[in-house]
């Protein structure tokens, strides 16, 4: 089985090269990176020499690129979590978002209709459904809640989400998608905000918090999320989409204190800031089609995995303060420095 995993020198998809070269010995790896500001090759050197895993430099937007790849491999299995994911830089800059998330996705659809694959993943999310208001905690995401975007960034998801649908329906392409909730755990960029916060306060720098703090997000151990994928391209039902979240709903202020505490730093650190231009309210998943299913439920409790976070972002200060300097710096500057 070869697996072609974009976007696999960021956040969630290292983790799940990771998770996937554990669980999934026999299978072969190839990870295809543009290495953005957010894709750091360091992060894949635990699986750099193994033999069942190549590295790839290019864009998935790129289609010489992308069908030359296909044509010297042919993948048996895409996973695409290959995009611009932050949403501010989306609100700063939205052209890059629609390049790679709509463009980037349409070049992998089209490679796998040249090509043929078993298989085609979207790594996708629960901001296209949208905000929920925080007066009705009764309400959930669910797969047929209609999509309703707030930002560029979720606009651009959607958008590759529709055009899954339509090369499903149209072409026959096998195609799966998954829209998961808020993710934290290691190789996070600091840019987000959970490490975002857990560097801030470890340099006594303040913690920029957007607005009242008040919104609500559903966060989700990566592990968790990688597991999901792994359950979804096994077991997974072409055409049908799948939230991924576990319930675990926490006021953006809420984490911030508990970073303070568990760093035993003051809360007088806490700054509050002009909120984020359209800023969705609350996000909360209906997990039970997964669970019902697939039988998929997370494993990891929120007060082990932020301490587990926290830890690693203590043990591997290298990983981040590289990234932390040069470009985001001056990113750092434009979104915080006069806010
Ligand atoms: P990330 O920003 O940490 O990583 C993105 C990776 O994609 C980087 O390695 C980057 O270099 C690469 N990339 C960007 N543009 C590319 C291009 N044109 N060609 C090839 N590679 C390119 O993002 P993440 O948080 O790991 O998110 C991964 C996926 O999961 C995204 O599709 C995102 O929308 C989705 N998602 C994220 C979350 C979350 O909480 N982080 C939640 C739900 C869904
Ligand atoms: O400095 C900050 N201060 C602050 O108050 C930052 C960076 C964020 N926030 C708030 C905004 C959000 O309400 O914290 C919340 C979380 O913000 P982000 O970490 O930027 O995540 P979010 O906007 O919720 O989007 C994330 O989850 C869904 C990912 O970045 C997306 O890629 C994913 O699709």
């Amino acid at each position: 089985m070869k697996l072609l995993i974009t976007g696999g020198a960021g956040f969630i998809g290292s983790n799940f090269t990771f998770y996937m070269m554990e669980k999934r010995p026999e299978y072969e790896l190839i990870c295809l990176d543009k290495l953005t500001y957010a894709g750091n090759l360091a992060t894949l050197t635990p699986v750099m020499g193994q033999s069942n895993f190549k590295f790839i430099w290019g864009d998935i937007a790129d289609r010489t690129a992308v069908f030359e790849l296909f044509e010297g491999e042919r993948p048996d299995v895409v996973v695409n979590f290959a995009a611009e994911s932050h949403v501010d830089r989306s609100i700063e800059d939205p052209g890059i978002f629609l390049q790679t998330n709509v463009m980037g996705t349409q070049v992998l659809l089209d490679a796998c209709r040249e090509y043929g694959v078993g298989r085609y993943h979207q790594v996708s999310t629960d901001e296209v459904y949208g905000d929920l208001p925080l007066d009705r905690p009764d309400l959930f995401f669910t797969e047929q809640t209609p999509l309703h975007t707030s930002s560029p960034y979720s606009a651009s998801k959607a958008s590759a989400d529709l055009l899954c649908n339509a090369y499903q329906r149209t072409y026959n392409l096998p195609i799966t998608i998954s829209r998961c909730s808020n993710n934290y755990g290691p190789y996070q960029f600091p840019e987000k905000l959970i490490p975002l916060m857990i560097a801030n306060a470890l340099a006594d720098k303040p913690l920029p918090v957007y607005g009242q703090g008040l919104n609500v997000r559903d966060w989700l151990y990566v592990e968790d999320h990688c597991a999901a994928i792994d359950l979804i391209l096994e077991k997974g039902r072409v055409g049908q989409v799948y939230n991924i979240g576990g319930h675990n709903e926490m006021r953006n202020i809420d984490i911030v204190k508990l970073i303070c505490k568990t760093l035993d730093k003051p809360e007088s650190l806490i700054t509050y800031v002009t909120d984020r231009k359209g800023h969705d309210m609350r996000y909360a998943i209906d997990p039970s089609f997964i669970h019902k299913e697939l039988g998929w439920l997370p494993e990891t409790t929120f007060e082990d995995g932020i301490q587990r976070t926290i830890r690693w972002y203590l043990d591997n200060q290298n990983w981040w303060e590289e990234i932390v300097s040069g470009e985001y710096q001056s990113y750092y500057e434009r979104m915080y420095g006069n806010r």
